[in-house]
């Protein structure tokens, strides 16, 4: 299978100002791509090549021996999720099944809101901070690189990009800033509340 490239589900000036058309244009078409490039010339006539995005993630993940294939297949995944995390006017009210969740599991919305702030601005270096579910209960948790949930069996309901080449040229150095845009202005809840809906009714 050759992978390809997702399209953004929006325009790249969509998220403009909270992440500039310049950020979305380098980060999908240079970086998003490069991942995408890299795994088909890795995987390129291996018993791989035959295999889904999440095999070869889950089949790849802490072996020394496939570390390039891991890295650019989960990161291949985590972009393709979080290009739909985020929407144009994001943000704003949680639909309700999933606002209860937070609530019950965060005590607040603010609550989760703190933690998952905490968790990306505490993320040393480059990587992702989450919302996840794993066996029917949410949690927070950051991981370093292109490590993703689906290395610990666990389904991503939100997740967010603290990759200097995520918020560089938009913020500087300002990381605070960035994770507080996307929780205020950027975040798709309904899609978070899709995946979150989609993995409830698996689990049951
Ligand atoms: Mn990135």
């Amino acid at each position: 299978m050759t992978f390809e490239l997702s399209p953004l589900p929006y325009a790249a000036d969509a998220l403009s100002p909270f992440m500039s058309a310049q950020t979305l244009g380098f980060h999908h078409g240079k970086h998003h791509q490069a991942y995408v490039t890299n795994l088909n010339n890795l995987i390129k006539d291996t018993p791989l090549a035959t295999q889904s995005l999440e095999t070869i993630i889950r089949d790849s993940y802490n072996k020394d021996d496939k570390a390039g294939i891991f890295n650019n297949a989960s990161q291949i995944w985590n972009h393709n999720h979080f290009w739909r995390m985020m929407k144009p006017k994001g943000g704003g009210a949680v639909p309700s099944n999933l606002e209860k969740a937070l609530i019950a599991q965060f005590k607040s919305l603010d609550g989760f809101k703190q933690e998952f702030t905490t968790a990306a601005t505490s993320q040393f270096g480059s990587g992702w901070a989450w919302l996840v579910l794993q066996n029917g209960q949410l949690k927070v948790t950051k991981t370093p690189n292109g490590v993703n949930p689906l290395c610990f069996n666990q389904t991503a309901i939100l997740g967010i990009d603290v990759w200097e080449h995520s918020y560089y040229l938009d913020y500087q150095n300002r990381r605070a800033d960035y994770v507080k845009a996307f929780l205020d202005s950027l975040v798709n809840w309904e899609y978070a509340t899709e995946l979150f809906e989609t993995a409830q009714r698996q689990a049951a």
